[in-house]
């Protein structure tokens, strides 16, 4: 599917499907963990970037684009904010986000490979911020699959998925087992969130993850953004929750707290996006 290409006349791409997204730049480190390849470079136009086993996952000058899109309408829209469990998520983005957020008193991240959380910390310390020393903050490198299994029914108001694409050791972050356990630990009125891939560059995984959320939830809906150096430009991440799509509004005082500080996220924002589905997966998500 995809393809790593750290190559040495200065562009770092990410092949996908006969397609090249790539970036000028140099590599800092290129090495291999116990789960992957982990490619750390400097580029030209959005700083330093994060690449594992050859795939874009965030650079220090984009990264708002993903990161506010898959925390803020989870965060404004649940019930209650106090325990918060994060998936994966190495390079710090997603947990900076929620602790932006006065009300959560708790935030357990579970991600799998440590060496993404070091290289983070020592070389895009920007994206995770305060957040390694925030008191809420609770780490734990681990199988994030295994941690959703043990955990207790309705522990968590919110639960977000933030890992790579369905290859490696993500691929267990996309199917019905697990997201049955992400339902069984949500406390009512809760809010679940992942990022689903693109609806052009990887259409059918977007469909399956979206029907299947649909199945497994009341209700479940995919926003539309864009994280311009993964494939296609063209993101999507999905929310679900039980009783009511409490994803789809925004508590007036949470959202306040956080929009001036945002550079994508706001509660106009959030509308347009949820409402910019394309016409070719509103069809096949009514067949
Ligand atoms: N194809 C890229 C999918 C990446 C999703 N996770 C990015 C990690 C940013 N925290």
């Amino acid at each position: 599917m995809t393809q790593a290409s750290p190559a040495d006349d200065g562009w770092i791409d990410e092949h996908h499907e006969g397609v090249r997204y790539g970036l000028a730049g140099r590599v800092l480190v290129d090495e291999q963990s116990r789960f992957q390849r982990i490619t750390v470079i400097d580029s030209e136009r959005y700083g330093k970037g994060l690449l594992l086993d050859g795939c874009w996952m965030t650079a220090e000058h984009q990264e708002r684009h993903y990161h506010e899109a898959l925390v803020h309408p989870a965060l404004c829209g649940a019930a209650a904010i106090e325990r918060v469990l994060v998936i994966g998520g190495g390079d710090g983005g997603t947990a900076r986000e929620c602790l932006r957020h006065a009300g959560l008193r708790h935030l357990d991240m579970v991600e799998i490979d440590g060496r993404v959380v070091e290289l983070s910390q020592e070389h895009l310390s920007t994206i995770g911020g305060d957040c390694w020393s925030d008191p809420r903050f609770h780490l734990t490198v681990g199988d994030g699959i295994a941690w959703t299994s043990e955990a207790a029914d309705d522990s968590y108001d919110v639960v977000i998925v933030d890992g790579s694409d369905p290859a490696g050791p993500a691929e267990g972050l996309f199917n019905r087992a697990f997201f049955q356990q992400c339902r069984r630990i949500l406390r009512p009125g809760g809010v679940f969130a992942t990022q689903s891939e693109s609806p052009e560059a990887f259409r059918q995984v977007h469909l399956d993850l979206v029907r299947m959320l649909r199945e497994l939830f009341d209700h479940a809906d995919p926003l539309y953004g864009w994280v311009p150096m993964y494939p296609s430009g063209w993101w999507s991440w999905s929310f679900a929750a039980q009783g009511e799509p409490r994803y789809r509004q925004t508590n007036p005082e949470r959202a306040a707290a956080i929009a001036d500080g945002c550079t994508i996220w706001s509660p106009r924002w959030q509308l347009g996006a949820f409402a910019a589905m394309p016409a070719f997966i509103e069809r096949e998500l009514r067949a």
